[in-house]
This record gives C-alpha cells, structure tokens and sequence, in this order.
C-alpha cells in the first residue's frame, strides 16, 4: 500500500534536519483540515454552502461562504494543535498570535473562489516559517498546497525536492503518489490572462507571449492559481500574473500566494520571479503584499526575462 502522509514525514525525518516532531504535528493538523475543507467542496452544493457570504474581505473581495468555511477550519485546526504561535490568513486583515512559541503560518484557505460555484479546480495554500510570516521565502520551512481537483492531492516541499500525496477516499488517508515531482525544462503551455493584455505595465511581455504563440504554444488559464501552477509543475510552461494599469504589483499576495508557489516551483528546478527579482529574495513589508508572478521552467522564464529586458 501507497505510504500515508504522517509516514513520509517521518521516514524523511533524519534527512531533513528542521523536521522535528512539531513540525510533522502542525503538517499532520494543515493536511486533516484540507480533508476536512475537501469534504465540503465536494458537496457544497448540498449543503447550502456555495455563494457569496455577502461580506468583502481584506482584499476588497467577495467573501464566498466556502472561503469562509475554509478559513475558520484551518484556524481551529492551527490554533487547537498547539504548534503554530501566529497565523496570517488572506481572508484577516491582521495577524493572529495564538502563543509565543511554534511556527508561523500563511495560508490562503481557498484559492481560486471565482471557481467555486462551477465547479472548478480549487485549492489551499500554506507556507510556514519558524517564528515570523514576514521573513523572505526563501527561509520557508514548509510550503504547499491542496489542490480540490478530480483528485484531492497535498503537493508538498520541506526543503529537499516536492513531493505529492493523493487522499484516498476509503481509508481517508494522504497517501504517496508522487515522491519526487520535477518541472520539465521547457514546456509547451503558458498560462496568464490575456484578456488583461491592454493593461500589461510591460511591452516586453506583450512580445514575449506573441514569441509564444508564433512557437505554437497552447495557452491554458484556469483562473485559480493553485491549478494553473499545479498543471505548470507537471506539464512546465510559465505562469504569468503580471503588474498592469489596475494591479501595479500585481494581483497574487506574497505570503501565501507568490511565495509558497515560487519555493515549490524552485524546488522542481524551476524559477520563481517578480522580472525584476527573485520572489524567495523578497523581505514582506506587508501581510497581504502584492507582487508580480512569473514562475516555470527554466527555459520560458529565462527567455521571458529577455523579451523584458529589451523594452
Ligand atoms: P483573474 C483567484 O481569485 C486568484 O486569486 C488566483 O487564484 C488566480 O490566479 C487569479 O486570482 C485570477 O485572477 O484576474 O485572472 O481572474
């Protein structure tokens, strides 16, 4: 049988030296809550749970009654389990300090809500550092997300490569399905929405995705990020959220969006950047801090720095 998640963590124990027992703990608390949230989405519709919750968030955005559901799951889970000392999320305006000692974690609890009521690949993303949600990325300890897809799947680094775990309905288990998940150098995908293209703050971008299609890409943009960066991981390509007229930094927090993805991405062997620098570099001024997006492999990401290096 396929190993459970708890298992992994501690057969990979001794080669990862900041895995300790809080750590696998507060990990185990993150996994059961997202089977917890995977099990509301999928049957949301039956449980008059879909739609707005009629309230905006921090982000001046629609709560959705998932949204919401999500996030106070992942709060009773983290604050319950002892281990994290504060937790930023993208639906609290602020910080929540729980205690002064574990982790420290961002999670967005669901990304990607626009999806929601059509049934549409969501998912949840969490980062988790040692003490504070704002150092930079690259000190991350843990990053990952779960994807609600035709399969609920924990794709996961701690550090050493990515690794990707499947729930298993029967026994209601994460289980092994992916241990070693690599960004293929060049893809044949890119994925950003071109509907913004008149408001794209960079000529150069605008070339490099005409470069693209004259290469016979195929563009493919779901509009929730955990799968546009999920099929990326698997599939390479590029994922773009750029800086236009409207988002001057862009629209994906840093947090718990850009910089979870970037360390995963990298970890793959790919690259994570703003186009002007590297996200993982990035010391967070603000809790939800915006900034550009542009992660993939090597190959598209290099060649998309050039065309905007040009302008
Ligand atoms: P747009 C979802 O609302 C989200 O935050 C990300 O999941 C996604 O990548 C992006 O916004 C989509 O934004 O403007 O293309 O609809």
């Amino acid at each position: 049988m396929a190993v459970p998640f708890t298992t992994y963590l501690f057969s990979v124990k001794k080669e990862i030296p900041h895995l300790d027992d809080d750590l696998i703990l507060l990990l185990n608390e993150i996994a059961s809550a997202t089977k917890e949230i995977s099990g509301k989405v999928r049957k949301a519709g039956l449980l008059n749970i879909l739609g707005s919750a009629g309230k905006t968030n921090i982000q001046g955005e629609e709560v959705q009654k998932l949204d919401e559901l999500a996030n106070e799951i992942l709060l009773e889970s983290l604050k319950n389990c002892g281990k994290a000392s504060q937790v930023a999320s993208e639906e609290l305006e602020e910080c929540i300090v729980f205690s002064n000692s574990g982790y420290a974690v961002a999670f967005d609890p669901l990304d990607g809500s626009s999806n929601i009521d059509v049934n549409v690949s969501i998912g949840t993303i969490f980062s988790i550092h040692k003490d504070s949600v704002k150092k930079p990325g690259k000190e991350q300890l843990a990053a990952g997300y779960v994807i609600y897809g035709p399969s609920t799947m924990l794709v996961m680094s701690l550090g050493k490569g990515v690794v990707g775990f499947t729930l298993d309905i029967e026994s209601g288990n994460f289980l092994l399905s992916h241990p070693e998940i690599k960004l293929p150098e060049k893809g044949k995908i890119y994925s950003i929405n071109e509907a913004n293209k008149n408001k794209w703050t960079s000529k150069g971008l605008k070339k490099f995705t005409e470069y693209l299609k004259e290469e016979k890409y195929t563009l493919r943009y779901v509009g929730s990020m955990v799968a546009d960066v999920h099929r990326t991981l698997f599939k390479g390509g590029i994922f773009i959220y750029p800086a236009d007229k409207k988002n001057t930094n862009g629209k994906l927090r840093l947090l718990y969006e850009a910089s979870p993805m970037s360390f995963l991405i990298e970890q793959a062997g790919g690259i994570g950047t703003t186009g002007k620098e590297r996200i993982l570099d990035i010391v967070p001024q603000s809790l939800h801090q915006r900034v550009p997006v542009i992660i993939g492999s090597k190959w598209e990401v290099e060649k998309c720095l050039e065309f905007m290096k040009e302008e």
